[in-house]
């Protein structure tokens, strides 16, 4: 016999009808795809492989949690999404750049209101306040990215290299939400707003201004590393909207954004896919694991020249929005 991979349909929680991978095995479909990103149930439990999703029709969730599929229809849907980004846009097969998808496992614990990544797959909570598990895209994107991280400049998650690591996170977590593109969840430059993660309606952080979250940081300090990675994230964080949109007010898919710049001066954008492939270079070929944030600035104006040229507009992008994020030259 052999396995007969064929796609199923997929209700989600926060990405509407969507495609999933399945793999026809034994009479029945399992939730995993062509490459072996698969999702399992730990069903409340915080240890074990859980166990893999199966189906008898390849149809999917119902788009709420009464559903135990819901959540990992997001969680699978997140992680083939982001598996298509790296491997289409920045050239990377996956995590471990081997061609091999990860597992992700879903119902950890007990009203759990998180998702990590641990050296090997990723884990999502169901969430503690109004319920609702930690499987949007962007957080999935940004678990799985640690997993791209530490097979990459491997940034320690602490000091300057920890906010690094952090923000790499939101900024992948990011880019591929804006490049999954669901009309119930397109992209934005907030972290977690699908999810009431703080139980009053708000994201988790802000891109545009880190500082709305009430902890994060807008501009870059020597006191910046030492902070808890999840708040020194915030001025690179800035540095990818800057870079991407610019500085000043803008109302982008139905979101209000007005980012300052530390410095008074006024940025340019160079748009998100450039600002998130020379941030991909730089992760990749550039810093290493106590990199900081001096290093981060000369390895993406390095990225940048490379990319798009000495004097690109990309490059002044990059070169401005590090300077408005106060990182000095
Ligand atoms: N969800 C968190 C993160 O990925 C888990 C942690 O605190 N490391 O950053
Ligand atoms: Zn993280
Ligand atoms: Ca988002």
């Amino acid at each position: 016999s052999w396995d007969d991979i064929v796609n199923g349909t997929g209700n989600s929680m926060y990405s509407g009808t969507v495609t999933v991978g399945s793999t026809l095995s034994g009479g029945s479909y399992l939730l995993k795809d062509t490459v072996g990103n698969y999702t399992t149930d730990l069903n409340g439990a915080t240890t074990g492989t859980g166990t893999q999703f199966t189906d008898a029709d390849d149809i999917w969730g119902s788009g709420t949690i009464s559903s135990r599929q819901t959540a990992a229809v997001d969680a699978q849907y997140g992680a083939e999404m982001t598996f298509d980004y790296y491997k289409n846009v920045q050239g990377r097969n996956g995590i471990w750049d081997n061609g091999t998808g990860a597992r992700s496992r879903v119902h950890y614990g007990n009203a759990y209101n998180n998702a990590f990544w641990d050296g090997t797959q990723m884990t999502y909570g169901d969430g503690a306040n109004n319920a609702k598990p930690l499987t949007s895209i962007d957080v999935a994107a940004h678990e799985m990215s640690h997993g791209v991280t530490e097979n990459t400049a491997g940034l320690v998650y602490r000091g300057d290299a920890g906010g690094l690591n952090e923000s790499t996170s939101d900024i992948f977590g990011t880019a591929v939400e804006w490049y999954a593109n669901s009309s119930a969840d397109p992209g934005d430059y907030l972290i977690g707003e699908k999810i009431d993660i703080n139980g009053n309606g708000t994201p988790l952080r802000y891109m545009d201004k880190p500082s709305k979250d009430g902890r994060s940081q807008d501009c870059w300090t020597s006191s910046t590393k030492n902070l808890d990675p999840h708040y020194s994230s915030g001025p690179l964080n800035h540095w990818f909207y800057l870079a991407s949109e610019g500085s000043g007010a803008k109302t982008i898919n139905g979101v209000s954004y007005n980012s300052p710049t530390c410095n008074g001066s006024t940025v340019a954008g160079a748009g998100r896919d450039a600002a998130a492939k020379i941030w991909y270079r730089t992760l990749a070929t550039k810093l290493t694991s106590r990199s900081d944030y001096k290093a981060a600035r000369e390895g993406a104006i390095a990225s940048a020249k490379e990319l798009y040229g000495t004097g690109s507009a990309q490059c002044v992008a990059v070169q401005s929005a590090f300077a408005a994020i106060a990182v000095p030259a």
